[in-house]
């Protein structure tokens, strides 16, 4: 019988890093011997790609609150089934940057989203499929904007993405809603001082790994 996969989340505000955390990790798990996916949500499959584009383009409707939450949970079910849950179960670990902690810290703390209904979608939309172990790459509101705004300019984009022109005090209900979830009982969040440079930030997440699953990936 195939051993299920694991499945890791990466979290926090814009610019924490998750992406560079991300692709680090999969190198050092794939060194390793283990069958890694990297993925992201909005998105991670053709379609629910298609509805990334559309969530987070900042287009001349309004999408509230909740029709936005609605939207995250729609491509969500898309990519479980149709890539996390299958991945899994054929034994591969999946990384996935953002998932339903993004919802309640966004939608809930950012927005105002009743927590108890996200939980119910979550119910409904992912049910047991729920991370392993989670990475919150925690750092001020201030630093992570600053470097989102720094690779915007280096790419010469604009921003047209709706969560990007988003205020300093709505990225501060976010992430102190990120750091109150890591403090619930029974959380598989780990935070991460995302502030130090790319290689220390990748190398505690590897030891988080390490920690949480010692028996399958071995020492760092
Ligand atoms: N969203 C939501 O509201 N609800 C949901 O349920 C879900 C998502 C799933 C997705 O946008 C948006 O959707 C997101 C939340 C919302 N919006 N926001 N904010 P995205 O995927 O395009 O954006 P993001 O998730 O915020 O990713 P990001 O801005 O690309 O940030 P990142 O992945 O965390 O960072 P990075 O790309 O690795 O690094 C950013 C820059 O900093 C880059 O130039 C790096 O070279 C640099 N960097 C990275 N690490 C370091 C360190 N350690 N030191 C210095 N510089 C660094």
């Amino acid at each position: 019988m195939t051993t299920r996969g694991k499945f890791i989340t990466l979290e926090g505000i814009e610019g924490a890093g998750k992406t560079t955390v991300a692709r680090a990790l999969k190198e050092s798990l794939e060194a390793r011997g283990l069958t890694v996916d990297l993925t992201r949500e909005p998105g991670g499959t053709p379609f629910a790609e298609q509805l990334r584009e559309q969530i987070l383009h900042r287009g001349e409707e309004t999408l509230d609150a909740t029709a936005e939450t609605l939207l995250m949970f729609a491509a969500r079910a898309v990519h479980v089934s149709n890539r996390i849950r299958p991945a899994l179960e054929a034994g591969t670990w999946v990384i996935c940057d953002r998932f339903t902690d993004a919802t309640r810290a966004y939608q809930g703390g950012g927005r105002g989203v009743d927590r108890d209904w996200i939980e119910a979608l979550a119910r409904g939309v992912h049910g047991d499929c729920e991370p392993d172990l989670t990475l919150l790459l925690d750092l001020p509101v201030e630093q992570g904007l600053e470097r989102a705004r720094a690779r915007r300019i280096a790419a010469g984009q604009a921003i047209d993405d709706r969560f990007e022109s988003e205020s300093s005090a709505f990225f501060e209900r976010v992430r102190a809603e990120y750091l109150r979830l890591a403090t619930r009982a029974g959380s598989v969040i780990v935070r991460i001082d995302a502030t130090r440079s790319p290689e220390a930030v990748a190398d505690d997440a590897l030891h988080a790994l390490t920690d949480r699953f010692s028996a399958p990936i071995g020492p760092v």
